[in-house]
């Protein structure tokens, strides 16, 4: 029987040195050469994976109470050292001359100490600093298991993923909920090598040529002189450039519309924008946009509950993220794919499929899924795990290939370029958070940070000390091999294609596909941000390309801007609108959401002990909010305070309840008589205490549930808040009001509140 290792050795051979000639009929290649030299044959096994290449060890336990767990314990072993092991008898006092005496140079322990706290921080990413992330598992439903021949799609191939959330323009410190594309990053460590999907919560890009990448973020980021706006769109360099380079127009409107401020990194969708190829068994190609669908629907904030958030819980979305994960509500996603024939022009019903600007409507081309993510176990260091994870949009497995997207082009140089001086060198994927689950046989050598300890002496090919190992695989064995797509013969030319021309149809489409209260946020989100630009000619121009969207969007944009609208465009085409781009209209799964219930001492405590079981059998998260800490009733069944008048806000919650008084026909006034002379009365001090009347007035004015019992709503009226509003629920008991509000939950908010005029 023939030595596999042998058959592949001479088959590997032959297609690199070319001994039995021309297979492929590969033109142009000369008929009479010398006989090559053979390689080696006489294989020895390969070499195991190398011992510092294997996967990830750790991946943090979810739910485990925290403190005593030695798995969670900062340390293990019993004495403190130092980095060289040698045990310390005091950390806490310099070598000195003496109590009072100068510092020795001597102090070794100091000097490591110090020293490594201040290289402790790594350059953050240029883009995309501001991120969380999360580990999780992908599950293949097999569907797409005749379009690629990556093993992960297969069905019920469970493949661990790691993804990372993040906003673009700001710094690693700035806040979740400023206006912003969102990143969502993935890393399937696939059994074939790692694939990264390293997509957006947009379905389009900025820019349709990666050369641009530098004019944009320079334009986003803060003025260079001043070093402000933080995390901002809403400043003249943006605007200067989006206006005048209007392929971002599309983009543009997107992050003006509610995509740009999502409620929880659990409810967005995510896109892989470009447009990518997916190759089967027999070698037969499509070409796939990848999507995320959120099981959770996707939902955004209102522009105020931003705003606010950034100001009072700068960590709003990791936060929401984390907690979700640890209490078990664990994130899902559907991946899906838009398939399209690999046509030689690359176009799907006129629309060019490498324009990084444009989407292909949900209508034309439906989203087929083809796996399940879930997320279900948080990151054990942020650093270690969050900060250096390094996605390459060339990180590819075969059955998955790149088209001639000129944007993902120079991705595909971008990424690797990054990580080397981010992560100090070219051996960021030795990192465990970055390690292949894959067995590694590269002859990659040395370097910065080089963990590895490599063996023998031949780290090259062809060589015949190590008896020609590794070999090259082929299609037959797992290797990635890029497909043969044709090149469109032609000369060089810095240039674009006539199709990348229209830059305000879609747009238009997008615009034309929203509800009236979704048209009315964009509407304010621009009257926002040009209203923050300080140079006139920068509105005009920024009202001059919203005339190519649609006229009454520019008209409101222009009335908000106290300028005169550019007459309307007589281009402007009717496209069909597309229905999947809007947010509303779904009733979608509660998990996770949070519901406050205002409370005290002379509150109905047992209608609120039911509301909160009711509300952690629903699969949401109670949290009672009283005007000081502690417990009520703490000497009898006591309920845990986690809010005070002093640390509640209303972005934080989903819907509130405010208790009412115990007792049969019981009201808040009652309590407060009862009371009497304290002043403890649910109603009596928060129908006083402005904290309290604001955080029912936000709730309301952002469109959030509101429900009282027993005369609860008597805080009502002094917030504001019309007792026959909608989406304000009365009701005799608190379980009687969960219910009511469940039911407006599912809708994420109560839209009828909000009365657009557009
Ligand atoms: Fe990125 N992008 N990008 N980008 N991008 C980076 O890589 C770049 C683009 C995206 O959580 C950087 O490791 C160029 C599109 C995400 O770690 C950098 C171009 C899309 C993340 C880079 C683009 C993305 C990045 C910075 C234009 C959506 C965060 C740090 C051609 C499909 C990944 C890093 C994470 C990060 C370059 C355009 C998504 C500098 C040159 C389009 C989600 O390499």
């Amino acid at each position: 029987k023939k030595n596999p290792l042998r058959a592949a050795a001479e088959k590997a051979a032959s297609a690199v040195l070319g001994s039995s000639g021309p297979e492929d009929g590969v033109p142009g290649k000369p008929a009479a050469v010398s006989p090559p030299l053979q390689e080696p044959t006489a294989a020895q096994e390969p070499l195991p994976p190398k011992p510092d290449q294997s996967g990830p060890e750790t991946v943090s336990p979810t739910g485990q109470p925290t403190g005593a767990d030695p798995a969670r314990m900062a340390q293990s072993g019993a004495y403190l050292t130092t980095a060289q092991g040698a045990r310390l008898p005091d950390t806490d006092h310099s070598l000195k001359a003496g109590p009072r005496g100068p510092v020795l140079l001597q102090d070794h322990h100091l000097r490591e100490k110090i020293t490594h706290f201040d290289h402790e921080r790594i350059p953050e990413r240029v883009v995309h600093a501001r991120g969380a992330a999360a580990h999780g598992v992908f599950r293949g439903y097999g569907t797409a298991a005749k379009l690629s021949k990556a093993a992960f799609l297969a069905k019920d191939a469970e493949t661990p993923v790691f993804v990372r959330f993040s906003t673009v323009l700001g710094s690693r410190g700035s806040a979740d909920t400023v206006r912003d594309t969102r990143g969502f990053a993935t890393k399937f460590y696939t059994e074939e090598g790692v694939f990264d999907l390293v997509g957006n919560n947009i379905p389009v890009f900025f820019i349709q040529d990666a050369i641009k990448f530098p004019d944009a973020i320079h334009a986003g980021k803060p003025h260079p002189d001043r070093e402000i706006p933080q995390a901002q769109s809403a400043h003249d360099t943006f605007w200067d450039f989006v206006t005048l380079h209007t392929e971002a127009t599309h983009h543009t409107l997107w992050n003006m519309s509610d995509r740009g401020i999502p409620r929880s990194y659990r409810m967005m969708e995510g896109f892989g924008v470009h447009t990518f190829r997916l190759v089967d068994a027999a070698g037969a190609t499509t070409l796939v946009k990848f999507h995320w669908k959120p099981k959770l629907g996707v939902h955004s904030l209102v522009w105020e509950e931003a705003q606010i958030a950034a100001g009072v819980d700068p960590d709003f979305h990791r936060r929401d993220l984390a907690d979700a994960i640890e209490a078990g509500a664990f994130p899902e996603w559907e991946l899906g794919v838009q398939t399209f024939p690999d046509t030689e022009d690359q176009t799907f019903e006129g629309i060019d499929l490498l324009d990084a600007t444009k989407i292909v409507p949900e209508e034309l081309a439906p989203v087929q899924p083809i796996g399940l993510m879930t997320l279900n176990a948080n990151p054990s260091n942020y650093f270690a795990e969050t900060e250096q994870v390094a996605f390459h949009t060339g990180h590819l497995v075969p059955g998955i290939d790149v088209t001639d997207d000129p944007l993902l082009a120079g991705r595909m140089f971008s990424y690797l370029d990054t990580q080397i001086s981010r992560l100090g060198g070219p051996n960021f994927g030795q990192l465990p958070i970055n390690r292949t689950h894959a067995p590694v046989n590269d002859m990659l050598r040395d370097g910065m940070h080089q963990t590895a300890v490599h063996r023998g002496v031949a780290p090259y090919r062809p060589n015949s000390l190590d008896g020609g190992c590794p070999f090259l695989a082929g299609e037959d064995t797992g290797a990635f091999v890029e497909v043969p797509a044709a090149v469109a013969a032609s000369r060089k030319a810095r240039e674009k294609p006539a199709s990348f021309d229209d830059h305000y149809s879609q747009p238009r489409l997008f615009w034309l596909s929203m509800t009236p209260v979704e048209r009315e946020h964009i509407v304010a989100a621009y009257t926002f941000e040009l209203g923050k630009c300080y140079e006139q000619a920068i509105k005009e121009r920024a009202l001059a390309v919203l005339a190519r969207i649609d006229s009454r969007l520019c008209e409101e944009v222009a009335a908000g801007l106290g300028l005169p609208a550019p007459g309307p465009d007589s281009h402007l085409t009717d496209p069909e609108p597309s229905q999947a781009l809007s947010q509303l209209g779904g009733v979608w799964p509660l998990d996770g959401r949070i519901i406050g219930i205002v409370a005290d001492e002379a509150a109905d405590l047992d209608g609120v002990r039911a509301v909160r079981q009711a509300v952690l059998d629903a699969g949401m998260v109670p949290l009672v909010i009283a005007p000081a800490g502690g417990k009520l009733d703490a000497d009898g069944d006591p309920v845990t305070v986690q809010r005070t008048f002093a640390t509640a806000r209303s972005v934080e919650f989903d819907a509130i309840v405010l208790a009412g008084a115990p007792g049969p026909g019981g009201d808040a006034a009652g309590a407060r008589d009862a009371k009497a002379g304290d002043n403890t009365g649910t109603a009596a001090q928060a129908v006083t205490d402005p904290r309290a009347l604001l955080l029912v007035n936000e709730a309301f004015r952002h469109g959030k549930a509101l429900g009282a019992w027993a005369g609860g709503d008597s805080v009502l009226a002094p917030a504001g808040v019309p007792a026959d509003a909608p989406g304000v629920v009365i009701a005799d008991t608190g379980a009687a009001v969960l219910e009511a509000l469940s039911e407006l939950l599912g809708a994420h908010r109560v839209w009828e509140r909000f009365t657009p005029q557009i």
